[in-house]
């Protein structure tokens, strides 16, 4: 379990607010494909994956991320209860996409690097502090109901 300070809560909805949540998310996804390539193995559907420019321009990919990080924005919402919020998805996850919950992690590590790289010096510690606190919160989560 995360606990997150009211000013911490306050730093993810202000920097929430803020975000294009499409492209921050297909260049999440995108990196996580780069950079962690067996992340591909899940992702067998979605064509040209052969080299980093085909990953970062690849049409499902970003349409992927944008889901995926849109379903961050479900967490931002219910930052006290992200257990309940991501029941569902981390039934999924286990039961039909067999995704190993390590993965949710270095998902949330990819989030804060692309933050950093779109805000720059305005990602402050304070803020990477209370991200880094809802990307484990939210991959822990979604890790609850794997057995
Ligand atoms: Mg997952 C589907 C959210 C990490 C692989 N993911 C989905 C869906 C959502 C979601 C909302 C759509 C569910 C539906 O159709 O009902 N994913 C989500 C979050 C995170 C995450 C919030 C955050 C850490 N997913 C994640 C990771 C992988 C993965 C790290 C694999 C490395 N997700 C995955 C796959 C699908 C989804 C393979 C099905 C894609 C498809 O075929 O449409």
């Amino acid at each position: 379990m995360v606990h997150l300070t009211d000013q911490e809560k306050e730093a993810i909805k202000c920097l929430w607010s803020q975000l294009d949540v499409g492209a921050v998310g297909g260049e999440t996804l995108g990196r996580l494909m780069c950079v962690h390539p067996w992340t591909q193995r899940y992702f067998g559907n979605f064509g040209d994956l052969s080299c980093v420019s085909a990953i970062m321009n690849n049409p499902k990919v970003k349409a992927h991320g944008k889901k995926v990080l849109s379903s961050f924005g479900d967490a931002v919402n219910n930052l006290d209860n992200l257990k309940e919020v991501f029941a569902n998805l981390s039934e999924l996850h286990c039961d039909k996409l067999h995704v190993d919950p390590e993965n949710f992690k270095l998902l949330g590590n990819m989030l804060v690097i692309v933050l950093s790289l779109q805000l720059g010096k305005e990602f402050t510690p304070e803020k990477q502090a209370a991200w880094q606190k809802l990307v484990a919160g939210v991959a822990s989560a979604l890790s609850h109901k794997y057995h």
